[in-house]
This record gives structure tokens, C-alpha cells and sequence, in this order.
């Protein structure tokens, strides 16, 4: 027998980790409500799936027996916006119930969700206040009209209220549900019970929120444009706020290895560090894993950082050619500095150095990857290099610079974004089929690998008489770093038992 609490149900989507649908379980449950948590189907960026029927029926089960107030959908991304849509129109159908949308894609295009009079809302930015508000208004039969942050439509078209009521402490929001109360799990056609969080190996914490950058291609900035003037771009919780939910996480995830800190930008705020490596040891002293930038390594923090546990420091740099980071990528790093930061890291000893690239999209030319090839020979070694494309995201910078520029046609942009999700991953730009594209990139990847370096050094004057020599040097990198992969993960899972920091 199904309780007959207030009830909300929510929706996440490709992510059992999600951070903010598990915000909002723990404000929710705060207010008196019942939390019904459906993470649906995870994430699989090499073989992207839409939803099925089957799925989709398993969800409208779900919610019925579930008998709730509303339906919460987390649309973070557009990279799944069929799938979302497919969600919407079962849920409309089969149960006509009220549907709330949050969640960075929603926040930023609050209008697409808005589709149907009176029973639509969606809320942008920070939830937690918000979502409780609208479900007291819904469950009294009060008046929702007012609520900060929320969008709907009335006679005329769609509100959309002021953003408002947002924590500038979000250790007010207290800490996100590590074991959601009530949590299923639908994937590849089949419904199970409890939050599959709970098997995981590495645990996802973000100790802050926002971002103090303006990357043409990313929706940090545009985020901020939308929040009231004098919000701090970067609002960071305290250091007992983040080791009590860690304290969770390490008894409640029973075969936890690792911590993976999903802040934009580690903490660096004066004594955080200092407070956290204390804590850190103390409490939890599992490796983990931080996002830095080379405008903000310190020497000093890594130091500090590494004797608790860092393991790894994935940085974004992104491109070698100081005319696409600064005019179009908007990141003002020299390439001095991209180059001090790999000597920083390299020389603060932590275990793994991760460097991020995104290449071959339509800024892009062979002297621009000629410039990366420069600047990757320059950085410090060993270290592994993530080469991606660029996924075009809607409401960033670089979509109406790329259209302003003549690359793309709006019409061509939007089919690209809002393309099916398999399309949108495998969207390259066209550039590999351009051999001398091919060519610089296999050469960047092989700066990676002492012998397969050795050889585009010998080769790179004339590169284009060694053609295939390259390509053979390139497939025989990628199979390196297969094995590379296979050692980093035992060492980490060493590093975890044996706590060999
Ligand atoms: C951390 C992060 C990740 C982590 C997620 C970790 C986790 N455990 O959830 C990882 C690395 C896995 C990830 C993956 C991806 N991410 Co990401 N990610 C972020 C980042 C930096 C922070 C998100 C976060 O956790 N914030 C903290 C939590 C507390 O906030 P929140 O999620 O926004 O939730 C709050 C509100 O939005 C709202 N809310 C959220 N859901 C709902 C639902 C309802 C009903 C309501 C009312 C409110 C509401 O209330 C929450 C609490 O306040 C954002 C940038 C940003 N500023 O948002 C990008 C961001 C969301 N990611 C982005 C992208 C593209 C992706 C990927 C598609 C990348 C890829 N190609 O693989 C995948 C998709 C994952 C997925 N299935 O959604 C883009 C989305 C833009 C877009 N148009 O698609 C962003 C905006 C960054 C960017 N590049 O611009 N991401
Ligand atoms: S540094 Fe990272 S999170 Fe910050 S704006 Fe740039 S891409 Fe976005």
C-alpha cells in the first residue's frame, strides 16, 4: 500500500548521480514531503541511447502508483532533449499531471517547457527553495503567481518570474540525498529498486557552486547573466558541510575508492584548504580527483592537497593558438601560462595529470593545430591528453560568434543541437576528413608517449612524407593508452587500500 503523503516524484535523466535532483529530495523531505526519485537510464557517451517504449511505461507506472502532487523533470542538458520530450508527452497523456522543469538547459530556455495552460512550470536556477513552494501551493490550492524563480503560462503567454530567494550560504541548502529514501532505477527495459548510487566505486561532490570564467562554449556565464545582480559567481560551501556529506557517502557506498570533486574550480578561498586537508585526512582519506585551470594552480595547494589524497588534476586548456583561446574560446591563459601550470602540477607529484583539448571544430585550421602541437611539446610530462570536439551548446557565446562568422548557418546550428543524441555526439565538424587535419591531430596525441613522441619530433619539419608512418605511430598510441588506462586504475585502486598517497 502506497503512502498517502504530499508526494513529488522526480526525474533524472542519464545521470544516477545527479547532484541537484538530490538536492531537492533533501529540501523537499525538509518541507514534509514524500520523495519518489526515478534516475532514468544512465550515461553512455560512446553508444547514446534514446528511451524506449518500455521504458517509457515502466516511468508512467512508476508515477501513478506513486499518486504525487507533481512531477519534477531535471533537463540539465540539451544532449537529451528527445528523450525528455518523449517523457513529457507520456506523462501529459497517460497520468495529466502538473510537471515542473528545472535544471540548467531548462533555466536557460524556460519557454520551451511551457507548453500547455496551467499545468507546465519550470524553475530556474537554484531549485530548492522554489520547488517547495510550488508544491505548497499545489497541495493547499494557494497561489503559485509569486514564487521567485518560477515560469508558467498565463492568459497572454508565458511569466517568467525574477529569479529570487537564492542561498548566498548554500550550506543553507544543506547536503544533497546520498541514498535516496525511495529511488528506482529504469534502464535497458527494466525497473529496479534502490538508488544505484549506492554501488558505486567513486563518489560525486561539488563543494561549490558556479564558475569565476567566461568560456565562449560553456553555460556558466550565461547562467550568471540570468542571476540577480551582485550573486557571487562562485559560491562555495563550508568545509564541514562538504565532509559531512562525504561521511555519508564513504558508510553508505560500500565499495567507494575514490572522490571525484566536480567544482568548476577547486575551492580557494582563504584557509579552505587548510580546514579541508585536515578534515579530509581525518575523515575520509580516499584519493580523489579535482578540476583546476591553469590560471589557478598553486604550488602550495597542491602540496597540501596531495599529502591527503589528490590524485589526479584534469585541467582544460583546450587549444594551443592563443588567437582561438582568446577570440573565440574567450580564455585569457598565455601560453607561458598554460606551460607553468604543467610544470606545476608535474612537480607537485600528484599520481595522474589530465589534459583536456577540444579540436577540430569550425574555427579551426591546420596552423591553429599546429600551434596546439607546439604548445603540448612545450608542456610537462608525463600526462595523459583528452582530445574532444566541440559540442555547440544552445544559449552559449561561441553558437551566435560561429554563425556571425559565416561557419554555420542558424538553420544548420539548430539541427546540429537539437539533433537526435547519437548525432549530437558524433558531430565532428567534418574536419576528419581532412587529411592534414588528421594528420596534426595524430600528432598531438602522440606527443603523449615517450617513443611515438620521439618519432613526430624526427618527422614534424615534413610531416606530410610520413603520412602513413604517422597513422601507424597514432593506432599504436591509441593502443598505449588502452594499457595506460588498465595501470591508472589499479593504481588508484592500490592507492585507495593501501593509502599510498
Ligand atoms: C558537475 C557537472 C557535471 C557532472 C555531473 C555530476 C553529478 N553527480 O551530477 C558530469 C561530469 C557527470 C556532467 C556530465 C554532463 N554534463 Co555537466 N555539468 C556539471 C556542472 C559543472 C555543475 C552541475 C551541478 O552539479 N551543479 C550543482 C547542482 C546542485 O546544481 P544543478 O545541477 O544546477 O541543480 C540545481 C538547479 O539546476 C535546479 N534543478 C536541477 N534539476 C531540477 C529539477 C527540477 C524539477 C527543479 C524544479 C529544479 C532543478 O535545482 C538544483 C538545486 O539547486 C554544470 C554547469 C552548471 N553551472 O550547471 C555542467 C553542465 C550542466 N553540463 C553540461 C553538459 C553538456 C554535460 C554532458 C552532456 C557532457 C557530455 N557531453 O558528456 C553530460 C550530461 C550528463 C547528464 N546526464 O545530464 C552543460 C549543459 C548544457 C547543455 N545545453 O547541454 C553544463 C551547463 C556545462 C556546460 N558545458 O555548459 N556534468
Ligand atoms: S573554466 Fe570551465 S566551468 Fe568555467 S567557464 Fe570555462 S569551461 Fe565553464
Amino acid at each position: 500500500m502506497e503512502s498517502r503523503d504530499p508526494t513529488v516524484v522526480l526525474v533524472a535523466f542519464y545521470n544516477t548521480k545527479a547532484l541537484g535532483v538530490r538536492y531537492l529530495e533533501t529540501a523537499l523531505k525538509k518541507a514534509g514531503y514524500r520523495v519518489v526519485t526515478v534516475f532514468y537510464k544512465t550515461f553512455n557517451s560512446i553508444h547514446p541511447s534514446k528511451t524506449t517504449r518500455a521504458e517509457l511505461g515502466l516511468l508512467v507506472d512508476r508515477i501513478r502508483s506513486a499518486q504525487p502532487l507533481m512531477v519534477g523533470l531535471s533537463v540539465m542538458s540539451s544532449m537529451y532533449l528527445d528523450t525528455v520530450e518523449l517523457v513529457i508527452d507520456s506523462v501529459v497523456k497517460e497520468l495529466g499531471l502538473p510537471i515542473v522543469h528545472g535544471g540548467a538547459f531548462a533555466s536557460m530556455f524556460p519557454e520551451r517547457f511551457l507548453r500547455r495552460e496551467g499545468l507546465d512550470f519550470v524553475i530556474r536556477t537554484d531549485g530548492e527553495h522554489a520547488i517547495c513552494a510550488l508544491a505548497d501551493a499545489l497541495r493547499t490550492g494557494g497561489d503559485f503567481r509569486g514564487i521567485p524563480s518560477l515560469c508558467y503560462l498565463e492568459e497572454g503567454g508565458a511569466k517568467i518570474n525574477e529569479i529570487g530567494g537564492l542561498e548566498s550560504d548554500i550550506d543553507n541548502y544543506s547536503t544533497p540525498a546520498v541514498e535516496c529514501a525511495e529511488a528506482y532505477f529504469i534502464e535497458h527495459d527494466r525497473l529496479t529498486e534502490g538508488d544505484p548510487q549506492l554501488g558505486t566505486l567513486s563518489y560525486e561532490v561539488i563543494a561549490s557552486r558556479g564558475c569565476p570564467y567566461t568560456c565562449s562554449y560553456c553555460c556558466c556565464i550565461n547562467l550568471h547573466r540570468l542571476f540577480p545582480k551582485g550573486t557571487k559567481y562562485v559560491r562555495t560551501r563550508s568545509v564541514s558541510s562538504v565532509i559531512e556529506e562525504l561521511k555519508i557517502a564513504k558508510k553508505v557506498c560500500k565499495k567507494l575508492i575514490f572522490v571525484h570533486f566536480y567544482d568548476e574550480i577547486f575551492p580557494n578561498l582563504p584557509g579552505w584548504v587548510d580546514e579541508f586537508v585536515v578534515q579530509y585526512k581525518r575523515y575520509i582519506g580516499l584519493p580523489f580527483t579535482i578540476w583546476s585551470h591553469p590560471k589557478m594552480v598553486d604550488p602550495e595547494v597542491l602540496r597540501k592537497l596531495k599529502k591527503v589524497g589528490l590524485t589526479e588534476v584534469i585541467m582544460g586548456i583546450q587549444s594551443g593558438s592563443p588567437h582561438i583561446r582568446k577570440d573565440i574560446f574567450h580564455r585569457y591563459e598565455s601560453n607561458d601560462d598554460i606551460v607553468e601550470a604543467t610544470k606545476i602540477v608535474r612537480d607537485s607529484g600528484v599520481f595522474w595529470r589530465s589534459y583536456d583539448f577540444m579540436l577540430r571544430h569550425p574555427f579551426e585550421t591546420v596552423d591553429t593545430l599546429k600551434e596546439t602541437y607546439d604548445l603540448v611539446k612545450r608542456m610537462h610530462g608525463p600526462f595523459e591528453l583528452q582530445l574532444h570536439g566541440l559540442n555547440f551548446l544552445p544559449g552559449t557565446d561561441i553558437v551566435q560568434m560561429a554563425i556571425d562568422q559565416g561557419l554555420v548557418s542558424r538553420e544548420a546550428m539548430d539541427a546540429i543541437m537539437y539533433a537526435p543524441m547519437e548525432e549530437q555526439f558524433n558531430a565532428y565538424w567534418e574536419q576528419e576528413k581532412d587529411p592534414d587535419s588528421c594528420m596534426w591531430y595524430a600528432m598531438i596525441y602522440c606527443l603523449q608517449f615517450p617513443n611515438t613522441r620521439r618519432k613526430m619530433e624526427r618527422w614534424e619539419n615534413d610531416p606530410a612524407a610520413h603520412r602513413g608512418e604517422i597513422d601507424v605511430q597514432y593506432r599504436k598510441a591509441q593502443k598505449l593508452a588502452k594499457i595506460r588506462w588498465y595501470y591508472r586504475k589499479s593504481r588508484m585502486v592500490l592507492k585507495s587500500k593501501l593509502h599510498l598517497f
